[in-house]
């Protein structure tokens, strides 16, 4: 199997009808590197995950709940939220997660909204196998930084 990899430039776009040939398949892979742990994470992102624990403002979207489970328990829960304060705090350089951005598929829909954790799919799908038959079709991907629930993160 032959691996070429292309990077995309900033903007994360690419144009597979550029650079691929049609008769073949193809993996795509997503991964973002990160230079500064708290990009995207602020006091906003800990008082809305204590928000959601308090039960006064529940997260509405799987995306809430992959983002705000910064420590990988498959759970929500105070640890996570310590973890994001002494992120903000400098108490630690990081978060205790091996991979800082998940990448979902779009077109992807859970079938617990609120418990996105029992699924085979939610820890991080970083690959889309791609099959191509003449047109390739669009991929949708949604890229969260893990312990940024406003989704503000660059
Ligand atoms: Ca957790
Ligand atoms: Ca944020």
């Amino acid at each position: 199997m032959d691996t070429d990899i292309i990077t995309t430039d900033t903007s994360g776009k690419f144009d597979f009808a550029a650079h691929l040939v049609t008769r073949d398949a193809y993996t795509a892979r997503f991964t973002k590197t990160e230079e500064i742990a708290t990009n995207g994470i602020s006091t906003y992102d800990i008082v809305r995950v204590q928000r959601h624990l308090l039960g006064i403002e529940p997260f509405e979207s799987p995306y809430e709940y992959l983002a705000a489970d910064v420590d990988r328990s498959s759970s929500v829960s105070i640890a996570d939220i310590i973890h994001l304060r002494k992120l903000v705090l400098s108490i630690e350089s990081s978060l205790p997660t091996f991979q800082p951005w998940l990448f979902i598929n779009g077109n992807y829909t859970f079938s617990n909204q609120i418990n996105p954790f029992v699924e085979a799919y939610s820890g991080n799908a970083t690959s889309f196998p791609i099959t191509a038959q003449g047109v390739i079709p669009p991929i949708s991907v949604i890229a969260i930084k893990v312990g940024d629930l406003d989704f503000n993160a660059k």
